[in-house]
């Protein structure tokens, strides 16, 4: 029955204290400002508009998608595979509602979807669930690829989106060792991988305190 349905979340995640939320979302904000001002993105301003020449804003392109987290497993309310056996996991259960430090190592931009890597330690992986990866298609890259914080979505895009073009970024950085240098910006040094795709690694993480926990919605 519904109730049933009820008891396992929408998902587990690291939900970030409401403090360094603001701080996160005003590094990616500046980072969208200085990124729509290089005359290295207005080449390539076609990626997003679909037209050359056209102006873009981007921190009007992208919409904010609530509460700040980086999502371990999604569970779909139980729907999804796996999702009782992660919610049963004793690992899982022995960290629910512990306190966590994460490192944001980068932040990407695509037509898409704007988000911050997130590199997590090996304390952290016990938390990843085996597949999320695989389920993507992507085999070859390490567990815990696919960790990110969506930081905002383009019109009629789901944030499920945010890991799928950070595991793509990933891909290509792999295959080809490297994209195209772009310039060092203050934040880190910024890389373009074609297609409106762009990672910024940054110089220093950002290390936020995050609490591991699940979210019913
Ligand atoms: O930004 P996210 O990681 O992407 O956080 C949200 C959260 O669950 C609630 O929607 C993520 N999400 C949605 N669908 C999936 C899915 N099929 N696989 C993995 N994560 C998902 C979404």
């Amino acid at each position: 029955g519904p109730l049933e349905e009820m008891s396992l979340p929408l998902f587990f995640g690291w939900f970030l204290l409401s403090s360094v939320q603001d701080k996160v979302r005003c590094t990616s904000m500046d980072f969208l400002k200085t990124l729509d001002t290089l005359e290295a993105f207005k080449k390539h301003l076609n990626d997003f508009t679909g037209k050359a020449e056209k102006e873009v804003d981007l921190e009007q392109y992208f919409q904010a998608k609530g509460t700040l987290h980086c999502t371990t497993k999604f569970c779909d309310y139980g729907k999804a595979p796996g999702a009782k056996e992660y919610a049963q996991n004793t690992t899982v259960k022995e960290f629910y509602g512990s306190a966590f430090e994460l490192s944001l190592s980068a932040l990407f931009v695509t037509p898409r979807t704007v988000g911050a890597r997130v590199s997590l330690t090996e304390e952290q992986l016990l938390l990843w669930p085996a597949d999320p990866e695989e389920e993507a298609g992507s085999t070859s890259l390490p567990r815990g690829s696919r960790a990110h914080i969506t930081l905002g979505c383009a019109e009629h895009v789901e944030p499920v989106q945010t890991g799928l073009d950070l595991l793509e970024i990933e891909t290509l950085q792999q295959e080809r060792q490297q994209g195209e240098p772009i310039e060092e910006m203050e934040l880190g040094s910024l890389t373009y991988y074609g297609e409106g795709r762009w990672l910024l690694t940054l110089r220093e993480p950002i290390c936020t305190p995050a609490c591991f926990s699940s979210f019913y919605g």
